[in-house]
This record gives C-alpha cells, sequence and structure tokens, in this order.
C-alpha cells in the first residue's frame, strides 16, 4: 500500500466511526427506520467529501475535531442519493452495488430515510460543535447554503423538470456547479472553517471545490457513458436512458475529457495558491480525474 492510498485509507477509516457514532442503533425505535439509514450509509461509496473535509482540516494546527462536520457532509450527500433514486426522480434500483433503498425498503420509507438522513446532518453538527457557537454558526451557514434551493436542490430541480428539453451550455454548468460542485466546495470551505481558515482561504478553497466538482461531474457523465456497471455499482447508460443534459451529450466524448483535464489543472493551481503544502489533496485531486468508480 503506497502512502496515498494508506491516508485515503485512514480518512475512510475516521469517517465510518464518525458516521457509526453519528447513528441511532437499529435497536432504537422505529428501529427499521434505523436499520434502513444505516443499510443506505454502511453500503459504502467512495466518501469523497468526508475525506476532503477532513484532509482540509489536517491542514491547518490544532484545533477542534473535523469528524461531526465529515459525518454531516455525508449524510446529507447519502440523503441525496437516496432521493435522487426514487421512482418520481432517477427511479434507478441499483447504488453502491446493491438495492437501492425504495427497492429495499419500499418507496415511502426510502423517503423517510431520506429525509431522516438529511435531519441527522444538522443535528451531528449542532451537537458536535455546541461548545464552539461561532463555528457552529458558520458550519451551518456554510452546509444550509450549499443543499439549500440556490444550491444542491436547485441544481437537482433544473435537472430533473428539464430532463429531455432543450439547454444551453451555461444551463448545463448551472446544473453541474449546484447538483454536484457545490457540496464539494461546502466539504473543503468547512474543513477550512474548522481548521480557522481565514476568509482569502475559504475563498480559494470554495473556488477550489467549484472547478473540482465540475471536473468529477464530467468524469462522472463519461463514466455512465463508457464505464462498466460492475465496477461502478450502478446501471451505466442511465443518463441517456432518463434523457439527461450531460457534458458527453452536449459536447462529446473527447471534448468532455479534455474539459475534465481543464478543470482538474486549475483546481491544482488553486491548491497550490493555499498557504500549505497539501500534497494528499494534490493526489486526490489527479486521482479523481483517472477514476474508474
Ligand atoms: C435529491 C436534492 C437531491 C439531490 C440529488 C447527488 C445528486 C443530487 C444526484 C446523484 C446523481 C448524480 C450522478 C450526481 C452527480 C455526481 C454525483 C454527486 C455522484 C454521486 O457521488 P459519488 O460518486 O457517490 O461521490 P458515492 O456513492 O461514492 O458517495
Amino acid at each position: 500500500m503506497n502512502a496515498f492510498t494508506a491516508t485515503l485509507e485512514a480518512y475512510r477509516n475516521r469517517t465510518e466511526a464518525a458516521l457509526d457514532a453519528a447513528l441511532p442503533s437499529p435497536d432504537t425505535r422505529p428501529g427499521g427506520l434505523h436499520a434502513a439509514m444505516r443499510y443506505c450509509i454502511e453500503s459504502g461509496g467512495k466518501r469523497l467529501r468526508p475525506t476532503l473535509l477532513l484532509a482540509t482540516r489536517d491542514l491547518f494546527g490544532e484545533g477542534p475535531p473535523a469528524e461531526p462536520a465529515a459525518a454531516a457532509i455525508e449524510l446529507l450527500h447519502t440523503y441525496s442519493l437516496v432521493h435522487d433514486d426514487l421512482p418520481c426522480m432517477d427511479n434507478s434500483p441499483l447504488r453502491r452495488g446493491r438495492p437501492t433503498a425504495h427497492v429495499r425498503f419500499g418507496e415511502a420509507a426510502a423517503v423517510l430515510v431520506g429525509d431522516a438522513l438529511l435531519t441527522a446532518a444538522f443535528s451531528v453538527l449542532a451537537n458536535g460543535y455546541a461548545s464552539e457557537p461561532a463555528l457552529l454558526a458558520r458550519l451551518l451557514q456554510t452546509l444550509s447554503t450549499a443543499a439549500g434551493s440556490e444550491a444542491l436542490i436547485g441544481g437537482q430541480f433544473e435537472d430533473t423538470i428539464r430532463a429531455n428539453t432543450p439547454i444551453s451550455a451555461d444551463d448545463l454548468d448551472y446544473i453541474h456547479l449546484n447538483k454536484t460542485a457545490a457540496m464539494i466546495s461546502a466539504s473543503l470551505v468547512m474543513g477550512g472553517q474548522i481548521g480557522g481558515a481565514d476568509e482569502p482561504t475559504q475563498h480559494t478553497l470554495n473556488a477550489l471545490g467549484r472547478h473540482l466538482g465540475l471536473a468529477f461531474q464530467v468524469v462522472d457523465d463519461l463514466l455512465d457513458a463508457t464505464g462498466d456497471a460492475t465496477t461502478l455499482g450502478k446501471p451505466v447508460q442511465a443518463d441517456a436512458e432518463n434523457q439527461k443534459n450531460t457534458y458527453p451529450r452536449f459536447h462529446g466524448l473527447s471534448a468532455s475529457r479534455l474539459r475534465a483535464r481543464e478543470l482538474t489543472s486549475l483546481a491544482l493551481q488553486l491548491c497550490h495558491a493555499l498557504p500549505f503544502p497539501a500534497p494528499f489533496l494534490e493526489a486526490l485531486i489527479q486521482n479523481l480525474e483517472h477514476r474508474a468508480h
């Protein structure tokens, strides 16, 4: 195992422990709901957002722990996946290599599981930073803005209602910046906020997240168009089937690969502009461009 993989593994382990601590036990009533929440969380995923948050926090010195915020961002992300998979949205049967929540537990339960994960995200933040009210306020502001109607939900709304209708290149960027990049920026910014980053550094982290988030989405679209369902743990060609406005559909495969490269290099430039060397973040950013899932 090389140093990068070992560090990635260490962040994953910290994330898993934080998520386990954040969720009620399946023995707590209603056990079915808590078991279903754990099913969605424990099915894994890359844990990209908590890894970005923890790694950014670790650039700074002493300070409050980042684990509650790492759990919060992954709980919120997982809610968005549970709802995105619902029959009224993408109607997807598989996520992270397992049957989706509505397939496993029924549609009504899946809606409630998503609602409960979203709510748990804010409660883990409130409990985790109760002794640091000024930091808590900043974290709540960052997370609720990234998850709200002018970001994650706004991007998902336009993506959903405008599927199968012609849109402009700007509209496509709006969707991706909000549906995907906002939560990636929030992960970096929250890591910085916990570490005590000043305003210019928070701006750099936010901009880095926008480029990285767009790159991540372009690669996600390329994987859907050209990847393998077993490696991805979800069906491929789903975007074409759902008539989704994707980067490859709009600009073609080779222009999309080029765009992913340009955006990755912009993200790396911003990484170099941070006040501290960030070798792990740099390696992660490079890795994401070439990921297979
Ligand atoms: C329902 C409000 C609401 C939002 C849904 C996340 C999302 C918005 C939709 C998922 C569909 C999709 C392909 C989004 C763009 C890229 C993305 C966010 C992929 C999923 O994130 P990963 O790859 O997933 O980090 P894992 O499973 O690794 O956590």
